[in-house]
């Protein structure tokens, strides 16, 4: 029998490419170079199977001009990359890499949120640059976590982690919003409470962003919404570039109309907003929350098994659009 084709678009664990090429004829981007979408397309001619991490866009046009793909397969959990009704259209599976990140993306959201709230990125800078030359009773004084309230907008099963990291590890009074209202078990579970995205901005000290990025969700925070929050609150954002308006947010930052933000994720990455780069009071990280060896591995191996389960066995592990197996 001959093996499927499959196109790995970026570079990737050697690891990953063995299992791969036990069961496909490979091409990977081990390079590891930036394709354009006319270069990814040129790639995928011929190709059944397609690894992807997150960033390639996979759209009608593309799909019209790589007739022979069957299977998009994410490295990640989100797949704003899919035009997914573009996919179904044309009978073109995607996948992604749920659940396997899901504790190591909520410890990096913490990790953030501390670091945002105590001013470790800012205060390190100032020790590295030689300015440290005497105690001072106001040295970079932050705002606590423990005890306050964290307001997570955005319940999946990250937000869900971050919840009960507050709430059982900080004592910390935890709110939430989001699309649907979870049930009350998993409320009591996490114990948080539902709010509407309104009173969270206004009465939380820490925000948090674990949103899909979606056209409804294209800047949830902007302007507006950064004037309803606490001239001492911060915000962290480890959804997606475009969650945020960024340029509000810089000016916000700059003007202290909040006091700090943690960012992992940004619009246009790996560009950051100019502004971003200049104001103290945020910590900039490059959009690395699952980023722990286990946990890429983990993900590198679901993408590996949806496209072993699609093109060989016909059972792919997590389709984001079953339709279209029950079209085959
Ligand atoms: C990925 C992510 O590292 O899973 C996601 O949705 O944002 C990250 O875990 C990123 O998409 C690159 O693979």
């Amino acid at each position: 029998m001959t093996k499927a084709k499959v196109l790995v678009a970026r570079s990737i664990f050697p690891e990953t490419i063995a299992r791969l090429q036990a069961h496909f004829e490979v091409e990977s981007n081990q390079a590891d170079d930036n394709w354009s979408s006319a270069q990814l397309i040129e790639k995928l001619q011929g190709k059944q199977g397609v690894f992807t991490t997150g960033s390639e866009r996979i759209d009608g046009a593309l799909l019209a001009a790589c007739p022979e793909l069957k299977i998009c397969a994410n490295m990640a959990v989100g797949y704003n990359n899919f035009d997914l009704d573009a996919m179904t259209a044309r009978g073109v599976l995607g996948t992604n890499a749920p659940d396997v990140l899901t504790e190591t993306t909520a410890d990096f959201g913490f990790a953030l949120l501390m670091a945002t709230a105590r001013r470790i990125a800012e205060s390190e800078h100032f020790l590295r640059a030689g300015k440290w030359k005497k105690w001072s009773y106001d040295m970079f004084s932050g705002s606590d976590i423990h005890g306050s309230t964290l307001g997570i907008i955005g319940m999946g099963r990250i937000g869900q982690g971050i919840a009960r990291r507050g709430a059982l590890g900080f004592g910390m009074k935890v709110i939430y919003h989001n699309r649907s209202r979870l049930d009350a078990a998993l409320e009591a579970e996490c114990k948080a409470s539902y709010v509407g995205k309104e009173e969270l901005l206004k009465t939380a000290d820490h925000v948090v962003l674990v949103v899909p990025y979606t056209p409804a969700s294209h800047h949830t925070i902007g302007a507006a919404e950064l004037a309803l929050m606490k001239p001492t609150a911060t915000l962290v954002n480890i959804a997606r570039g475009g969650i945020v308006d960024d340029a509000a947010l810089a000016a916000a930052l700059r003007e202290r109309r909040i006091a700090a933000a943690g960012l992992d994720v940004f619009e246009g990455e790996p560009q950051v907003h100019p502004e971003l780069l200049t104001v103290p009071n945020v910590v900039l990280t490059p959009h690395i929350a699952s980023a722990t060896v286990p946990t890429r591995r983990a993900m590198a191996d679901l993408a590996v098994d949806n496209l072993i389960g699609f093109l060989v066995d016909g059972k792919p592990v997590t389709p984001l659009n079953p339709a279209v197996l029950a079209g085959r």
